[in-house]
């Protein structure tokens, strides 16, 4: 066991291979010490004298550096990334453009707030994502600081446009902590409990889970749809304002909606009026092998809402939708004193540039995606846990049952998630049901550690199967 002296010590760690230049730490997986090591544990004790509980931890390892596919904990352990910090690092945590973007903002001002004085980034950005977004319309962007706060700005905006107060949302889905979004997010414990009385005006109506569906994948696109249009005929198509819902769910379980859900989810909303949102919080900005996860399906949304991978790592959402919606809102109507900040907005514009350029980290994803089901694909099978492997590029799941069924086996799936850790691969899970492996691996992992990781996983499942 080695001890190392503590988090605020710079190791000097192995060069990195000459061709990669952003890399610092060596791409390779260490396991000196037990998983958490005996300095990660200690700092965890200070931790839970100072933080509160509610914040919860999916391995309490603290980390002193982070760069590809690495992260470096106080032990001198190097644990393979496979959550990215739930896709936000998708250029990595360190990409010297990103930080040489915010080192050099950051010699400038910090901070004005933009809707005191203004500055050239806040608009820069807006016009990328103008640029972006599905749909030859003109566009706005309005900028913000988390996820939650871009979709509470979008049934804001949304309201404004339509007039009307009913919002609709889907089983699994998620949309963020704040008590609007709370409401809007479907899974109950822990995220809701003990915070309700949740707001008015939100409804659910049952999301396309091919999986999952009662008669069938094969009908779950057509009945989802007529679930949502029923629903809308209950609550009175002229009382709707939006429907918002995630083109691949996340938190939910990593769901890939039947073909043609988010299609007819386009053509019922656009028959009543309803503004389409769709929130790329967590599968847009190239995690999914396109820019946005809704190109998939050649859909093209009212209002998307994107944050996590956008800045790399800085606090930035974003509402970006037709200027028609989007200009009804009158000054003032919008803002947040952090909103925009420049130093997020200098990181975007370097994550934005890293992935446009030349298609190589969006190839990247894709590259991963077809690794990741090479590897991982053999182990579905009536006898093992593994009901089925899905995603798209870089945003891919395993969900785990009870062998020939499709009951969720949340148990199973944690005992999988530790022993992936304990052998220094950082998996996360999610899913209604808890059963899912979620793999979020920074875009830019090198296929050798990847492949090093995804052993590691399908070692963990032969161990419990
Ligand atoms: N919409 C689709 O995935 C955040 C939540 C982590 P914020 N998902 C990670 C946790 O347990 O708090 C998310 C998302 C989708 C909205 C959000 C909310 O984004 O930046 O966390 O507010």
């Amino acid at each position: 066991m080695k001890q190392q002296p503590g988090p605020t010590t710079e190791a000097p760690e192995a060069q990195a291979p000459a061709e990669a230049s952003s890399t610092t730490l060596e791409q390779k997986r260490v396991v000196n010490t037990e998983i958490p090591g005996p300095r990660s544990r200690e700092l965890h004790e200070h931790r839970k004298a100072n933080v509160p509980n509610g914040f919860g931890i999916t391995l309490p390892v603290f980390m002193e550096a982070a760069d590809g596919g690495i992260l470096r904990d106080v032990d001198g352990n190097q644990l393979i990334d496979m959550a990215s910090g739930i896709a936000v690092t998708s250029v990595g945590a360190n990409h010297p453009a990103v930080v040489a973007a915010i080192k050099a903002q950051a010699d400038k001002f910090t901070h004005t707030c933009f809707m005191v004085t203004e500055y050239e980034l806040f608009p820069k950005v807006c016009e990328r994502l103008n640029a972006i977004a599905p749909g030859e319309h003109e566009k706005r962007t309005a900028l913000f600081t988390t996820g939650a706060e871009a979709i509470e700005n979008a049934v804001k905006i949304a309201r404004s446009f339509t007039g009307r107060s009913e919002v609709i949302v889907f089983d699994h889905a998620y949309h963020g902590r704040t008590l609007f979004t709370l409401g809007m997010t479907a899974k109950e414990a822990p995220y809701k409990t003990g915070f309700a009385p949740f707001p008015e005006h939100i409804h659910r109506a049952p999301y396309a889970y091919p999986l999952h569906w009662r008669t069938g994948a094969e009908n779950a696109a057509s009945e989802a749809l007529a679930a949502f249009e029923a629903l809308i005929q209950r609550i009175g198509p002229d009382k709707v304002a939006a429907a918002v819902l995630e083109p691949i769910q996340g938190e939910g379980g990593f769901i890939v909606p039947a073909d043609g859900f988010m299609a007819g989810v386009r053509e019922i909303t656009k028959k009543y009026g309803i503004v389409m949102v769709a929130d790329e919080v967590q599968a847009g900005m190239g995690r999914t092998g396109k820019m946005l996860a809704i190109e998939h399906e050649g859909v093209i949304p009212d209002l998307v809402c994107t944050a996590k991978a956008l800045a790399g790592g800085m606090p930035l959402s974003a509402v970006t939708g037709r200027a028609d919606i989007m200009e009804v809102v009158g000054a003032g109507g919008l803002g947040g004193t952090y909103a925009g900040n420049p130093l997020a907005c200098a990181a975007a514009l370097a994550v934005l540039d890293e992935l446009e350029k030349d298609d190589t980290l969006l190839a990247r994803a894709r590259r991963i995606e077809e690794i990741i089901r090479q590897e991982l694909q053999p182990l579905v099978s009536q006898q093992g846990v593994v009901a089925e492997v899905r995603g798209r590029g870089a945003m891919m799941a395993l969900e785990i049952c009870h062998p020939g069924t499709n009951e969720p086996d949340a148990p199973t799936t944690k005992e999988i998630a530790s022993a992936c850790h304990a052998q220094g691969v950082v998996v996360l899970t999610c899913g209604t049901h808890s059963n899912v492996l979620r793999l979020l691996p920074p875009l830019v992992i090198e296929d050798e550690l990847l492949i090093d990781g995804l052993r590691v996983i399908a070692e963990a499942i032969q161990g419990v199967s």
